[in-house]
């Protein structure tokens, strides 16, 4: 820190930010012991008082640093130090309690039994059955009944033994991806191996010297196009500094799957399914995160051909690894967007200082919805036969043509996207995880393809979502927010009755 006030007279100041700030905001000099206030002046000042349930009662860690605060939006004082942006403000997790364990939203991990002093994992290689979204039942290929396979989660310097048994109908490979391995497991087809034909088993065994974020993933490349991947993480030997409290997984993916299909054509250029460990919005479970937190989020690609920019809402976060290895902190670089090409991955920290259900998605517009447009509208595009449309319009699905005015798009165009079939029995699915509680009731419509949530919540309302049964109305957490965080006065609920009236319409709102 850059400033003169000892640790514990920031503490007594911070502990008494609620009033601080409040005579601050009122013009007063704010002055906590003897010295003054460096905090009083500068970008991180807070705008408003702190909401009373923000109490910080982290002796251990700061509520601010060098102008940035953990609860509330704010920069810090200089670009140059080293808490610009939150960079290096450290989470509440002691860093002896080690690394926080991987989060992996809709995926399973998969279990080990140390033999002989080496972890063994069972990798099944074998066709799967994913619900993307609920009623799509899409048949993929995939690792131990899931796409993607279960996140392998290991230790630097761990000595592991893989046992792959290929239970499709078809020869397979599997490699380890980003690792420095003994070349004959590498796995990359008939360069390094005869493949693993249907039934048989492939010994993989070595010392992890490295640790990031790696992925595992058949090498025939059809099969790559059916969704065969899984993710790893490996715990550095040395936890990273500054500790994160949560560490989230995510995986992204595109088919090309056709209406009324469940098989991808694993030969095309296009891609209409998208897919978050799995499913799509807004069947995508939310991060959830507690307000003041550091959050390390882990992003993989493994789409076929198509790169995804992706954008969190409400925070500014750190790039700090690709895959590789992890970057140096003079390397790391602040971002709203990160851009993860094909077989990257990407890693961001940031603190949890804005509080809310934002947004987290990928940026290509063709990858924020999936198939799902009705046949609204002429769709005549170019080289198709009027001619032969003509003649077909009656065995298509009718257009209502009347334009009665203000607000009245023509038909077709813009296509909004809202034709999602949703039935009562969706809502009830994608509302099920406990960590869409107290969402807007509206939220999922706005989450489509590679689309999911990241909710940043003060302790008292993480603890109702995440932490109790308490059965909490839609709507009723964010409300809660805007009333403690927002501006209330401009914030109107979702109308009483519009989900049922999108679902009568199929979305001809
Ligand atoms: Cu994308």
């Amino acid at each position: 820190m850059s400033n003169e006030i000892s640790p514990q007279g920031r503490r007594d100041f911070l502990k008494k930010g609620t009033l601080a700030a409040v005579a601050f905001s009122a013009g007063a000099s704010v002055s906590q012991g003897q010295e003054p206030a460096p905090e009083a002046t500068g970008p991180g000042v807070p705008k408003k008082p702190l909401p009373p349930t923000v109490e910080h009662k982290h002796s251990h860690v700061e509520a601010e640093y060098d102008g940035f605060s953990r609860y509330q939006p704010s920069r810090g004082h200089d670009p140059d130090s080293d808490y610009y942006l939150g960079k290096l403000v450290p989470g509440f997790r002691k860093p002896a309690d080690g690394p926080a364990p991987i989060t992996t939203p809709d995926l399973e991990k998969l279990p080990f039994k140390m033999v002989d002093g080496v972890k063994e994992f069972h990798v099944s290689a074998e066709e799967v059955s994913r619900e993307f979204l609920p009623g799509y039942h899409m048949n993929v290929y995939g690792y131990n009944g899931s796409l993607p396979g279960p996140l392998i989660e290991i230790n630097q310097g761990d000595r592991i033994r893989i046992l792959v048994t290929n239970n499709l109908s078809e020869a397979t490979n599997f490699h380890m991806h980003g690792f420095e391995m003994p070349v004959q497991y590498d796995g990359a087809a008939e360069m390094t191996q005869n493949p693993i034909k249907p039934g048989k088993t492939f010994k993989y065994e070595f010392d992890v010297h490295e640790e990031g974020t790696f992925f595992y993933h058949s090498h025939v490349a059809m099969q790559e196009a059916m969704g065969m991947v899984g993710p790893i993480v490996v715990h550095p030997s040395k936890p990273f500094d500054p500790p994160v409290d949560r560490d989230f997984m995510l995986v992204f993916q595109n088919f090309f799957i056709l209406p009324n299909q469940t098989v991808s054509d694993s030969w095309s250029m296009d891609w209409n399914w998208h897919t978050i460990n799995g499913r799509s919005g807004p069947y995508t479970t939310p991060c959830v995160v507690k307000h003041g937190e550091r959050v390390r989020v882990r992003l993989i690609n493994f789409s076929p051909m198509q790169h995804h920019p992706i954008h969190m809402h409400g925070h500014t976060f750190w790039v700090t690894a690709h895959e590789g290895a992890r970057a140096p902190k003079t390397a790391w670089i602040p971002r709203n967007t990160e851009l993860v090409a094909v077989a990257q991955a990407s890693e961001f920290e940031f603190i949890a200082n804005n509080p809310g259900d934002w947004q987290f998605h990928c940026h290509m517009i063709h990858h924020m919805m999936n198939h799902m447009t009705r046949q609204n509208g002429p769709r005549i595009r170019e080289n198709v036969s009027v001619d032969r449309y003509m003649e077909n319009l009656d065995v298509r699905p009718t257009v209502t043509v009347s334009k009665t005015g203000h607000g009245t798009a023509p038909p077709g165009y813009p296509q909004k996207m809202q034709g999602m079939e949703m039935s009562m029995e969706f809502m009830k699915k994608v509302w099920q995880p406990r960590e869409m509680k107290g969402m807007r009731e509206a939220a999922p419509m706005s989450m489509k393809g590679l689309m999911t949530s990241m909710r940043v919540l003060p302790d008292d309302l993480f603890h109702r979502v995440m932490e109790t049964d308490e059965k909490i109305e839609k709507g009723a957490i964010f409300t809660e927010i805007v009333n403690r965080f927002g501006n209330p006065a401009d914030y109107k609920k979702t109308p009483p009755g519009m989900m049922e009236k999108m679902m009568m319409h199929e979305g001809h709102s």
